[in-house]
């Protein structure tokens, strides 16, 4: 009776060990399997300086989501490329399946894209772009044409300068730059500079860098009147709508008049929900989108990829402009950023 006691206990008790091992032996399989099917993807942003990033990091993490089988990892680099390539270092050893870089300035990537391309991690370039010795250290790039967005604010700033008799006149612009030797400043800027070569009446009268910031739009444009004085300024050309902004707070507190028919006319970039209101007001003349909604787009290459398809070299994202003219109050509210 002993006997079979202590073998029916011996016999239970291993069953429990069994069972036990079993339950938490699945349990991990289960945890390392669904770490192991999800896809890494390392997530590089230059900073967090205007509202049309924030839409931008936004709109990749929604795309990039665990419930669709990828784990992002996002990284600031708090406006200095040397973070950046920090960053993309630490990615490469973490061994993430793919990188998305949207680099602050255009060069200076050569060799981290080297490093990652040696650890066989593709890298998509997003928003601006890089100029690099060799273009397959990149596997595509998505993102806007800056310099057709510049060409579009011209063409539609020249439109309202003739609507209101002013096309032969001496038309006097305050620049206000975006980062130096970003993609986005320097598609912009030239757009502009060619405009400046065929129309001899366009003169720059105040440039200075804005770095893409509300408050350095604000210095520069409070520097601009003190230093040029409101009359002798027809037009703002801000290359986003943070300096937009602080170029209007700056001109309020100063009491200048800006805007369509009699005021200095107000040329920005990015068309966010905000800049729009004031463009339907007629405060800013010409708005002229850039799409930060990109996380879509980089979700169907990297599907692609994952499908060893090739993918374009170079997508452009769907971008339009605005004026006064072409602008709702529903169609404002109906928008995503
Ligand atoms: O216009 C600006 C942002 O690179 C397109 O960077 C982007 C620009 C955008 O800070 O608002």
């Amino acid at each position: 009776m002993f006997r079979l006691k202590k073998i029916l206990g011996m016999i239970l008790g291993i069953l429990l060990i069994f069972s036990m091992y079993s339950c938490g032996h699945s349990k991990s399989v289960e945890t390392e399997d669904d770490e192991r099917d999800l896809i890494v993807v390392g997530f590089s942003q230059p900073g967090a300086e205007s509202s049309w990033r924030v839409a931008l990091t936004d709109s990749v993490m929604e795309s990039f989501t665990e419930e669709r089988g990828y784990k992002l990892i996002y990284k600031d680099g708090k406006s200095k490329q040397d973070n950046q390539i920090r960053d993309i270092r630490t990615f490469i050893q973490q061994g993430v399946d793919y990188i998305i870089l949207s680099p602050i300035v255009e060069t200076g990537w050569d060799t981290v894209l080297a490093e990652a391309k040696a650890a066989n991690i593709p890298v998509i370039i997003c928003d601006r772009n890089v100029v690099v010795e060799n273009e397959s250290l990149y596997t595509a790039f998505v993102g806007s044409d800056f310099k057709s967005e510049g060409d579009t604010a011209i063409s539609e700033l020249k439109k309202i300068l003739e609507s209101e008799g002013k096309d032969s006149e001496n038309i006097n612009i305050v620049h206000i730059q975006g980062t130096l030797g970003s993609s986005a400043q320097l598609g912009r800027t030239t757009a502009l500079e060619r405009a400046l070569e065929k129309n001899d009446n366009w003169n720059i009268v105040y440039q200075d860098c804005g770095e893409f910031t509300k408050a350095k739009g604000r210095e520069i444009m409070t520097q601009a009147l003190a230093e040029v004085g409101a009359d002798n300024i027809d037009v703002i050309y801000c290359e986003n709508d943070e300096e937009a902004y602080g170029a209007i707070a700056a001109m309020n507190e100063a009491g200048v008049t800006y805007g369509n028919d009699t005021g200095i006319k107000v040329v920005s970039f990015d068309a966010m929900n905000t800049a729009l209101v004031l463009c339907m007001d007629g405060q800013i003349s010409v708005e002229v989108e850039c799409n930060p909604l990109q996380g879509p787009y980089l979700y169907k290459l990297v599907q692609l990829l994952e499908e060893g398809d090739t993918v374009p070299k170079l997508t452009y994202v769907k971008e339009q402009h605005f004026t006064k003219d072409n602008l709702t109050a529903r169609f404002i509210e109906n928008r995503k950023f």
